[in-house]
């Protein structure tokens, strides 16, 4: 058996019994925190799950991001600028989260820039307009609020306390991205067409970012088990549809899906399949942008590794000078050995 860290323990007849705890503690909705046990199942899904999770904001901070310079005024400058600074510290929440289960920071960066680790799907595709940094405020973060808010009250505490935090910045990002587009809608007709070209561009990828539908989907089922996830991918793909739908009619743009109608019957909208051969292609590498977004990550990374060498030496100088101010200190008090 492993104890909460992972180390093995020297008595392998505690797991069952740890395992009943753990079971029960799911079943009660409680939380399991980093100093519980845990099956290695769990603390590996978590694992990839958040590492994944924390890659997605940290390379997603450059599709807009590219937008920062060209920002049409000082107003959106400062508020794509703090959107963008408030992914990063999503992200490092999330390694931070990673860490309190024994995962190393510095091995998840190694995996995401070797191609070894996954990043969400959304972030391969070019922002060639302004209009794409209000459509992802509006659909990618939409998206992402459809889909974090259930992990308020995911199992796991550091994971389901860190989304809280981030739903709120989350909510506002997609409101500045829809007040962007309004904004862009009551403009030129050149405004408005850029604005119906970027929903058509993002539609179908925004659908793709809640996963293969649930009858492929290989982790949902333990996911839920475990309380991990709390809804099927399906699922959250549906409510941010109907959640969408009456914020575009608002708005005046068409939804590029022919098959886009309100079901009575079921009191939610009818909508067409994404062409999920697309979500594999992009998932494995051969997005439009890809390379570029993980290359940038990479020259990033190294560019900064003098920064990290510095705070490095600089934690080290005070630890060192901490622990000989102890000894002085307790010199002084006459209690050093
Ligand atoms: N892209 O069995 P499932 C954001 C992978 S943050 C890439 O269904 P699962 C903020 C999946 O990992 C956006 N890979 O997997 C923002 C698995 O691969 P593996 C990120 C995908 O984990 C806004 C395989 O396919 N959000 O937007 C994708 O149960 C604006 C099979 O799939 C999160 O990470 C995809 N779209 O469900 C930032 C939220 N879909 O590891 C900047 C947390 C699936 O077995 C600007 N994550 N895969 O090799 C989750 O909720 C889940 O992990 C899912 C996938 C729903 C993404």
């Amino acid at each position: 058996m492993t104890t909460s860290h992972g180390a093995a323990s020297d008595d392998d007849s505690a797991e069952p019994r740890l395992q009943e705890q753990f079971d029960a503690t799911i079943a009660r909705d409680q939380r399991i925190e980093p100093r519980d046990w845990m099956p290695e199942g769990y603390r590996r899904t978590l694992i990839r799950q958040i590492a994944q999770h924390a890659h997605s904001e940290i390379i997603g901070m450059q599709p807009e991001g590219e937008w920062i310079t060209r920002a049409p005024s000082l107003r959106r400058k400062a508020i794509l600028f703090a959107k963008v600074q408030d992914e990063a510290g999503h992200g490092l929440y999330l390694y931070s989260a990673a860490e309190t289960l024994g995962a190393d920071r510095a091995d998840l960066t190694e995996r995401l820039i070797e191609g070894r680790q996954k990043y969400s799907s959304i972030f391969n595709y070019p922002t060639p307009t302004f209009a794409d940094v209000g459509v992802i405020g509006w659909f990618v973060d939409g998206a992402a609020i459809c889909n974090q808010v259930p992990l308020c009250r995911s199992s796991y505490g550091p994971y389901a306390r860190s989304m809280v935090r981030i739903c709120k910045e989350e909510s506002f990002h997609q409101r500045q991205g829809y007040e962007l587009l309004l904004t862009m809608m009551r403009g030129t007709d050149a405004q408005r067409e850029m604005v119906q070209d970027a929903v058509n561009r993002w539609w179908w990828p925004s659908l793709m970012m809640f996963g293969p539908p649930d009858k492929d989907s290989p982790n949902s089922a333990t996911s839920m088990a475990w309380k991990i996830k709390r809804h099927s991918n399906d699922e959250l793909r549906q409510r941010f549809v109907d959640m969408t739908v009456p914020q575009a009619a608002k708005l005046g743009v068409t939804l590029p899906d022919p098959e886009l109608r309100w079901n009575e019957e079921r009191g939610r909208h009818d909508f067409g399949t994404p062409d999920w051969s697309e979500l594999k292609r992009v998932i494995s590498g051969e997005g439009p942008c890809n390379e570029e977004r993980v290359a940038r990550r990479r020259a990033a990374h190294e560019d900064g590794a003098w920064v990290r060498e510095a705070a490095t030496a600089h934690a080290a100088k005070q630890a060192a000078r901490s622990g000989h101010t102890r000894v002085s200190q307790k010199l002084q008090e006459g209690t050093a050995a």
